[in-house]
């Protein structure tokens, strides 16, 4: 049976997601930072980070390979796009979500981490969340008149309700941002979003 490999709240949460809309028969293992620089995790991810998804022999990293993957695996589920257009699109706003909104939250987050009472510090931290701030606005722009980022439900969306609680998370300002709040209210009330934070936090939504 597939097996997705996650850390709470993080990207993998994206993966998760899609494998509970997939309707697919799948496991998932909950595992910590220090599971992570654990020989054994390491023999099968070194680079020591969620997601990994295990497909028999496949140990696949890389979360835009492995949502792309399942998207793939389980075409039923049409969470890819039907046309090279619409495909393009779901790749589009997946690249944009990984390699820039993603990495200007580490910014945030490493910094926040970092608790240096310089006051120095407590700017770059403003200006690195005004930079994702700005990344955000994009993506509600794009919600307008939208239900899902592309027009239609893929594999893109739930990138985006990740992106949206590290925002609530990293304090990030919202204010504003109708359209990406409103998506994210719309996913909380989805059944396979529900599952996968049930398992994930416990929560009850
Ligand atoms: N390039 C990787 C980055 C994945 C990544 O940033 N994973 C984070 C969670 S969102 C992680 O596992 N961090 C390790 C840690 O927190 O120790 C991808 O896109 O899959």
């Amino acid at each position: 049976m597939m097996q997705l490999y996650y850390l709470p709240g993080a990207c993998s949460l994206a993966d998760h997601i899609v494998l509970e809309w997939t309707g697919a028969d799948y496991d998932v293992t909950e595992v910590s930072p220090r599971i992570l620089r654990s020989a054994d995790f390491l023999a099968m991810n070194p680079g020591a980070n969620v997601p990994l998804l295990r497909d028999g022999d496949l140990l696949l990293t890389e979360n835009v390979a492995v949502l792309h993957y399942l998207a793939e695996r389980f075409p039923h589920a049409a969470l890819m796009g039907d046309t090279p257009r619409a495909r393009a699109e779901t790749m589009r706003w997946l690249a944009f979500m990984n390699s820039d909104v993603h990495s200007g939250f580490k910014v945030v987050f490493a910094l926040r981490a970092g608790d240096d009472p310089d006051p120095q510090a407590a700017q770059r931290v403003r200006t690195a969340q005004r930079k994702v701030r700005a990344y955000l606005e994009r993506l509600d722009r794009q919600l307008a008149g939208r239900e899902w980022i592309t027009g239609t439900r893929s594999i893109a969306d739930p990138y985006l309700l990740v992106m949206f609680r590290w925002a609530v998370s990293a304090d990030v300002d919202l204010d504003g941002l109708r359209n990406l709040t409103a998506f994210a209210r719309r996913m909380y009330l989805d059944a396979g979003v529900k599952a996968a934070l049930l398992v994930e936090e416990g929560l009850a939504l």
